[in-house]
């Protein structure tokens, strides 16, 4: 199905279901090369959310700021490739949110724990606010704030299930948005946890 969260912004429930194998396959191998890791933002908090990229781009965050870098700080090493199939559905997706020919370089891999959260930000590193942002929830359920413009417009909630795919382009592209307190569960497939893919043109 195919809904209307803003202008420009499309959630697209199940989109990645006919992925999913793949996905979490390939998701292993990227994760065996670049382990998720609790980086400290530039005010010295570490989140609470476990990271890794995969992609020529990598969007990571230490006490010095915010930046896309090629290299995993962690080995030195590049970041490992994307995987043809992260990209495929990554393509699929966009183009189905009205966005033809979208090409990330840059894939961001969040995980969840029970608890786990993120505060209301505004994504803003990228070079290029014309490509829309392409973000696929995998494993337990999370209740997903998405506001406005401004910090004060108030979040409304959308409860993003596995599988869901959502689209952000146009004027949803700066809307502040964040990751209520991941509630405690089982899922089948993924087990205590949420991953979420965020697909990116950041370069
Ligand atoms: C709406 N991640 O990594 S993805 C992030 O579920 C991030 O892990 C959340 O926000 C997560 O920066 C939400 C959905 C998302 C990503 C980018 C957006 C929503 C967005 C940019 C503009 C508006
Ligand atoms: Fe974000």
């Amino acid at each position: 199905s195919r809904e209307a969260m803003a202008e420009g912004a499309v959630l697209l429930r199940s989109f990645a279901r006919p992925f999913e194998n793949e996905v979490i396959a390939a998701l292993r191998e990227v994760i065996a090369q670049a382990p998720f890791r609790r980086m400290v933002t530039p005010g010295g908090h570490q989140m609470s959310v476990a990271m890794t990229n995969c992609g020529s781009a990598g969007w990571v965050t230490d006490p010095s700021g915010y930046r896309y870098d090629g290299v995993d700080p962690n080995s030195g090493q590049p970041w490992p490739a994307m995987p043809a199939v992260f990209r495929q559905l990554a393509e699929q997706a966009a183009a189905a949110g009205g966005f033809a020919g979208f090409a990330p370089d840059a894939c961001l891999i969040n995980r969840y724990a029970p608890g786990a959260r993120m505060s209301l930000h505004q994504d803003k590193d990228e070079q290029d606010f014309a490509a829309p942002i392409v973000s696929v929830s995998l494993g337990l359920p999370a209740v997903f704030l998405f506001g406005g413009a401004k910090r004060a417009d108030k979040p409304a909630r959308y409860r993003l299930e596995h599988g869901d795919v959502v689209v952000w382009g146009g004027p949803s592209r700066l809307f502040f948005h964040g990751v209520a307190p991941l509630a405690d569960g089982e899922h089948a497939l993924m087990g205590r946890q949420r991953i979420n893919l965020t697909f990116r043109k950041a370069q």
